[in-house]
């Protein structure tokens, strides 16, 4: 997959993407990450990427200018991409939309600043998201957020493909408790249907603990299953 990341702040991306599994993939071709600085397309001699609000109003807004010049320039480099804004205003993140992503060959995400970015900005990419109802100081943490859900779901970036499969949100229900050793750390001991050797009874616990400790925090998501079987 092809990620490129524009933003004002390239700097932001460098010791994440130097990480782990990420950096793997990288190694293993399986990912490549361009991150552009949106400031070098700015055509004035101060590199502004920012002006006051038409209207009034405190703090700034991103220019349009600059952030299309990057996009005709990604494009031009590395070929059409699925452009995404990340703003509070897009539509919420979530493993659905992970997993949609996951099957495209070219992403480019637009990291916006400051009170956000000039509306004519929204004409030029295809989607826009949020990942909570929260305000951040800009999009970048968001599109690591993205980034990391998105390449996890790529075939060979996780090692074994049963641990992305089996886990919580993709059943839609929250994942049942795991332990390892020791059997008992100060006295808190692993339940003993895991150590009977019935894989059957481990199954039917497992299942069991998912639907409590999502019907206890996550009601929400057991309605949300609901709708779906019926
Ligand atoms: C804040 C531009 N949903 C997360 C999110 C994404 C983007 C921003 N805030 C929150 C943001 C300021 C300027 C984008």
């Amino acid at each position: 997959m092809k990620i490129d990341i524009l933003t004002i702040f390239p700097e932001y991306f460098k010791t994440p993407f130097e990480q782990s599994l990420i950096a793997k993939a990288k190694e293993k071709s399986l990912l490549d990450i361009d991150i552009w600085d949106i400031r070098q397309f700015s055509k004035d001699k101060h590199k502004t990427v920012d002006d006051i609000p038409y209207g009034g109003g405190c703090g700034m807004v991103m220019k349009v200018e600059p952030i299309y010049d990057c996009l005709n320039a990604v494009e031009a480099k590395n070929g059409k991409g699925y452009k995404i804004a990340l703003t509070p205003k897009g539509k919420r993140f979530t493993q659905e939309i992970a997993e949609k992503l996951s099957s495209k060959e070219h992403l480019i995400f637009v990291c916006g600043r400051y009170e956000g970015m000039d509306e004519r900005v929204y004409h030029f990419v295809d989607d826009e998201i949020s990942i909570g109802d929260y305000v951040l100081m800009g999009g970048e943490a968001a599109a690591i957020v993205i980034v990391e859900a998105v390449t996890r779901l790529i075939k060979g970036v996780v090692g074994k493909d049963k641990s992305v499969e089996d886990e919580t949100f993709t059943k839609g229900l929250l994942e049942y408790p795991q332990y390892t050793r020791p059997y008992d750390f100060l006295g808190y001991k692993v339940p003993d249907v895991l150590i009977s050797g019935d894989h059957k009874k481990i199954e039917e616990w497992r299942r069991l603990q998912s639907l409590e400790i999502t019907k206890k925090r996550r009601p929400d998501l057991l309605k949300k299953l609901g709708a779906k079987d019926a």
